[in-house]
């Protein structure tokens, strides 16, 4: 059963989802991005708009697990004395807050801090990987492609925070190291809703040319449909 091939609408045509080779990477999902206080909002950013994300994440997340599929948790952040920090991205910006500053959830994207962890309505459970990750894709200096080779995946089911920055910045690198992937449009978010709705059109234009673009109620629909 496990082995099954289902077939979820999507564009710029259908994505044949290998139901024993495919991975959720759940990217960035931290509280750092998504409440009030964290690294997003000392960039100015309004975090709301990343918060309608959260509960159509939640119910791909459920069916994921309950169809017994690989969940793959991501988050951004640095190590506690900053030297996996480049000095070119601590520099960027003209946050009244950077990283590694205190702020009101412990340092920003700092591994170990409060604000630095996934949110609690997407909680990993135990056994799920969590890959910290110091860029903004989740290949560069991590050990994802090896556990993906371990798991034999081969597809990715991307979902996460920001659409432009790390959920591109990592359908790109999975693109050229020979992953399918299939971002969900709305289990991704964006500070910027137009910028959220260009990069999904840029994943799938000129025949899917980094990859497919569908639902979250049509991925659901795919996995639970007891096969
Ligand atoms: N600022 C912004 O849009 N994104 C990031 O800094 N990181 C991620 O996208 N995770």
């Amino acid at each position: 059963m496990a082995h099954r091939v289902v077939h979820i609408p999507a564009t710029p045509s259908a994505f044949a989802l290998e139901k024993a080779h495919a991975a959720l990477l759940i990217i960035d999902m931290q509280r750092d991005f998504l409440e009030p206080g964290g690294f997003g909002e000392a960039l100015g950013n309004d975090v709301s708009h990343l918060r309608r994300a959260i509960a159509p994440n939640l119910a791909l997340l459920t069916a994921w697990r309950a169809a017994g599929m690989t969940v793959i948790h991501t988050r951004e952040g640095h190590r506690t004395d900053l030297a996996d920090l480049p000095p070119a991205k601590h520099r960027r910006g003209n946050a009244a807050l950077r990283i590694g500053d205190h702020g009101p959830m412990g340092r920003i994207l700092v591994r170990g801090e409060a604000g630095h962890d996934i949110i609690p309505e997407l909680y990993p459970l135990p056994g799920e990987p969590v890959i910290d990750k110091p860029g903004k894709g989740a290949f560069f200096a991590t050990d994802l492609e090896a556990i993906l080779r371990h798991c034999r995946i081969n597809q990715l089911v991307v979902t996460g925070v920001t659409t432009e920055v790390c959920v591109h910045t990592t359908i790109r690198e999975a693109n050229d190291r020979g992953y399918e992937c299939l971002a969900v449009s709305d289990c991704c978010a964006s500070y910027f809703p137009e910028f959220h709705d260009m990069a999904l059109r840029m994943i799938a234009a000129q025949g899917g040319i980094f990859g497919w673009v569908g639902d979250s109620s049509a991925v659901i629909d795919a996995i639970s449909r007891g096969d």
